[in-house]
């Protein structure tokens, strides 16, 4: 299960009880005070941990409390500290008030720390009230309480996948069919209004994130259609995915459509087409075999040194080789980036 969003109460320990204590030892007739201080509570702290994925973890743990210090105790000894509560985030985790929309801290990169909620602070034992004009305090302070708070985690995620091409292409189906991503699915072009994110497992490989736009047109850099302001979601990605519907219902002819949508990926941003693409070549069910719509768009690929897969992401046919053939590449991206 994947969970993007959580809502959180968090408690620091409290500071533990300072000591009333006097010393007394035989032959020490007047022994004098020897209180000693409470220990300070522990805190709670998130940590950016590379091995945590997602926050499904506080799906099921709401109510975090870290460790209350020890009171102290007589012959001046301390109370124990309490254990801070360290708990495991992914990176990209951002957190907010509950119901608030400040940012307190982002935790960006892997061994961030936020210290969440602090313990309270110990109380001093008597001992520590003596003076020369009073030899026998009785004071002591309470320990203070820990902090609490109620916070909201959300995992912000930077996709490593964009799904770029025409309205209508099937990448919202892709998505759905590798992803938990439930996005909306129909027979019409700009089904889709707004950008969303999936997690696809790879199984033994590294799991990576893709991110559904909305359908490129001709011209959606002049504003055509919803335009290209949702390509700034798959900036930042390392790899697109470029859907093309080969069906002979599209009324279009698939290596036009890759055109369309390479120019209009340039007329954004020409690094875009710099990056790896996959061409995937969709609705594969519907071809008859007398059509060569399949293999204009093959050839396409190979002169331009693209991967290219022909699939049926209604029927889930050839989902498997893709995701795995994706992984794979992002794995070796990031080996070569060291
Ligand atoms: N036969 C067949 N139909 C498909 C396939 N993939 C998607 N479709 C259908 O194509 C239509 C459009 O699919 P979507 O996934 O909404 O397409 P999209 O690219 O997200 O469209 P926009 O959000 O408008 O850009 C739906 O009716 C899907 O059921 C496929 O592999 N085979
Ligand atoms: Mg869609």
């Amino acid at each position: 299960m994947f969970v993007d969003q959580v809502n959180v109460f968090l408690r620091a320990g409290n500071g533990g009880n300072g000591c009333v204590s006097f010393r007394r030892e035989y032959r020490v007739p007047k022994g004098g005070p020897d209180g000693g201080r409470g220990g300070d509570g522990g805190s709670v702290i998130l940590i950016a941990d590379p091995s945590c994925h997602s926050l499904s973890f506080f799906r099921f743990h709401p109510i975090n409390k870290a460790k209350s210090g020890r009171h102290g105790e007589g012959g001046n000894r301390s109370g124990k500290k309490g254990d801070d509560l360290l708990l495991s985030v992914p990176a990209g985790t951002v957190v907010r008030v509950k119901g608030g929309s400040e940012i307190l801290f982002d935790l960006t990169k892997p061994g961030d720390r936020f210290l969440a909620v602090k313990g309270g602070k110990g109380g001093r034992g008597n001992a520590s009230f003596a003076t020369s004009t009073h030899q026998v305090p009785r004071e002591f302070e309470p320990g203070r309480s820990g902090e609490e708070g109620e916070l909201t985690l959300e995992l912000k995620l930077i996709a490593d996948v964009g799904l770029v091409g025409f309205p209508n292409a099937g990448k919202s189906t892709l998505i759905s069919k590798v992803s938990a991503a439930r996005p909306v699915i129909a027979d019409y072009p700009f089904t889709t209004l707004v950008p969303h994110l999936g997690v696809v497992d790879a199984g033994r490989r590294r799991s990576f994130v893709i991110a559904d736009i909305p359908g490129l047109i001709e011209g959606a850099h002049l504003g055509h259609g919803l335009g290209i302001q949702f390509l700034r979601h798959i900036e930042r990605t390392k790899l697109l995915i470029h859907v093309v519907d080969i069906s002979p219902y599209s009324g279009r002819d698939p290596v036009d459509d890759f055109k369309v949508v390479t120019g209009e990926l340039e007329a954004y941003n020409p690094a875009l087409l710099a990056r790896p693409q996959f061409i995937v070549a969709n609705k594969a069910d519907l071809l008859t075999g007398r059509e060569n719509r399949l293999e204009g768009l093959r050839s396409l690929a190979r002169s331009r040194r693209h991967p290219f897969h022909a699939i049926s992401a209604l029927k889930g046919e050839g989902l498997a080789k893709l995701v795995f053939a994706v992984a794979k590449t992002l794995e070796t991206m990031e080996t070569s980036e060291g």
